[in-house]
């Protein structure tokens, strides 16, 4: 027998960093709100991908909320990247700090999405069969959460432990004595490979792809930085807002995006500034310059500094080759951030496979079968990526006006509105989401932007009494377009990457998130709310 639920206003799916701002946010705006959440605990990508060595790879000052003073000035974080352990416990103080825990209800699964027209609701549907109804739904489920499928064949056969990184179990696991294998050279097992490597007796890396890694040069954070930031930590949040990425620590100061063009520059002063961001690590070798996304001469030359810096990293010149990324634009796969991950082949327990010459055939009860030779394994570990940014969303069986269904709307590539909403699927809102600058721009902070505008877009219906909200076709097309006109001048295309759908076999090739940066994207915010909201359609009840 279903449960119904009339007190609820707002359905959010998911008690990740974009679930848990939402619920703050619309409760303190007057809705009756409620999370449900998959997992048994707060986190979403911070409770599910608990792999050793999993962290962010945007620092933890910045990567962090922003909306609450006394939260960012009292939270301190222990290390210049927070690890998962650290944002799990972050983001349960988070919970606890405001009260968000009575509103989640966990281990409760979201299978199916209806859209009532009559009753002018979305009747939510849970795995275990129970029922909820609530007016707007809020797909807060992540852009980093559907893995992709496993599809080894025999797999079931092994006999060994399959671990996969994004449902790692919560018990520690002991890899002690053990000759353990691990597919994808992608963030994650680049983050995973240099600790497991210290504990396995033997570890076989199977490698398709290099991947383009920066050190990440990770440590305890310098309590004078911790000052400086939170000496104002609004003004340096609002630098972050006003920026492309949503990160501005260089060098731990905060810096804009170079403004220069690689190739204005001399030789020499690209390397400076190459050698200056290899310096400080990590991610800002997307603001070194304005056209390494778009000059295929600028890109090839800071693939040569990459190439070379990752050369001097391995001693083996055998191995080094086969780890040098080449074939495809660096940045356009996102670059990884490493600790220890190119000399850990330097370890006489690490062997890497190269399974683009050999690939993998099948798995039997005690290894893997590749084309030419059979490598025998106690655990094999999957690090083989998601389904990004449309994979959770799709996952769930939603279905819009007339019945239509989300895989099927968007079978051809995601369509939205700015990322809020879809057009045939009236008061579903979405966060992180398809058509978001998200994933180029700090998911926090973007989750907190759309949070605030979907709570002010609520008060205006609220007080036009009109309770029902969609994206009208054109200001959708309108986005797309645009969408693709930032989209299309880069060397995105170039390359096999998550951001275009070009991982997962048969999805549509199409630019998945907004890359006309977060200034670009608050401007037509603006101007919608301002304007009082032309790309949207509503109606009463
Ligand atoms: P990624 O970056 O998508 O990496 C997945 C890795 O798995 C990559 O090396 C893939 O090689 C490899 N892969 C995928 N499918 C296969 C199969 N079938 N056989 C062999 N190897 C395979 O995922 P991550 O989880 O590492 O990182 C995702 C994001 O999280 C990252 O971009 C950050 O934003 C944080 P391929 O390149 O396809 O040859």
């Amino acid at each position: 027998m279903a449960n119904r639920d009339n007190n609820l206003d707002i359905v959010i799916i998911g008690a990740g960093f974009s679930g848990l701002y939402m619920l703050y946010k619309l409760r303190k705006s007057g809705y009756r709100a409620r999370i449900y959440e998959k997992g048994h605990g707060v986190g979403g990508t911070w409770y599910w991908n608990r792999y050793p060595g999993a962290g962010s790879d945007i620092e933890s000052l910045e990567y962090s909320y922003g909306f609450d003073d006394a939260l960012q000035q009292e939270w301190e974080w222990k290390e210049r990247y927070a690890s998962q352990p650290e944002l799990e416990k972050y983001l349960e103080h988070v919970a606890e700090r405001f009260d968000l825990n009575k509103d989640i209800v966990f281990g409760q699964t979201v299978a199916g999405l209806q859209w009532d027209k009559v009753a002018a609701q979305w009747r939510c549907e849970f795995a275990d069969g129970d029922v909820v109804e609530a007016p707007y739904v809020v797909m807060a489920t992540g852009l980093l959460s559907a893995p992709k499928a496993p599809d080894f064949e025999g797999l079931e056969e092994f006999k060994g432990r399959v671990l996969i990184t994004s449902s790692w179990p919560h018990e520690e696991v002991d890899f002690t004595g053990r000759t353990v294998g691990i597919i994808g050279t992608g963030s994650t097992a680049v983050q995973a490979i240099p600790v497991i490597a210290q504990q396995a007796a033997q570890l076989k890396v199977l490698q398709r792809t290099p991947n383009f890694s920066a050190p990440r040069n990770n440590g305890p954070l310098d309590p004078d930085y911790v000052h400086l930031v939170k000496s104002d930590y609004p003004g340096w949040r609002e630098k972050q807002r006003n920026s492309f990425g949503g990160y501005v620590s260089v060098d731990f100061q905060a810096m804009d995006a170079n403004p220069n063009m690689a190739m204005d520059l001399t030789p020499a002063e690209r390397r400076a500034e190459y050698e200056f961001r290899w310096k400080s690590g990590g991610l800002c070798f997307y603001t070194s310059f304005q056209d390494l996304l778009t000059s295929e001469e600028a890109n090839e030359e800071l693939a040569d500094f990459f190439r070379e810096k990752i050369s001097a990293r391995i001693n083996d010149p055998e191995v080094a080759d086969l780890l040098l990324p080449r074939g495809y634009p660096v940045l356009t796969k996102r670059l990884c951030a490493d600790t220890n991950y190119y000399e850990t082949f330097n370890r006489e327990n690490v062997e890497l496979v190269d399974i683009s010459s050999s690939p993998i055939d099948r798995f039997d009860a005690d290894g893997v079968v590749l084309n030419e030779r059979k490598i025998e394994l106690d655990d094999i570990i999957i690090a083989t990526g998601f389904d990004a940014v449309t994979g959770a969303a799709i996952r769930i069986n939603v279905r819009g006006e007339e019945g239509r269904s989300l895989a099927d709307a968007w079978q051809y590539g995601p369509r939205t509105q700015a990322g809020i909403m879809t057009e045939g699927f009236p008061n579903m809102f979405f966060v992180n989401g398809p058509g978001s600058c998200t994933g180029f721009f700090n998911p926090v902070l973007n989750v907190e932007y759309q949070g605030d505008w979907i709570a002010e877009l609520l008060a205006h219906m609220h007080s036009n009494r009109t309770p029902v909200v969609d994206s009208t076709k054109e200001a959708e097309q309108a986005w797309v377009d645009r969408m693709e006109e930032a989209a299309k001048p880069t060397l995105f295309w170039n390359s096999e990457n998550w951001y275009i759908g070009a991982n997962i076999p048969g999805k549509a090739r199409v630019m998945l998130l907004y890359l006309g940066g977060f200034p670009a994207y608050k401007e037509y915010m603006e101007s919608e709310a301002s304007g009082g909201y032309p790309g949207f359609s509503f109606r009463s009840a």
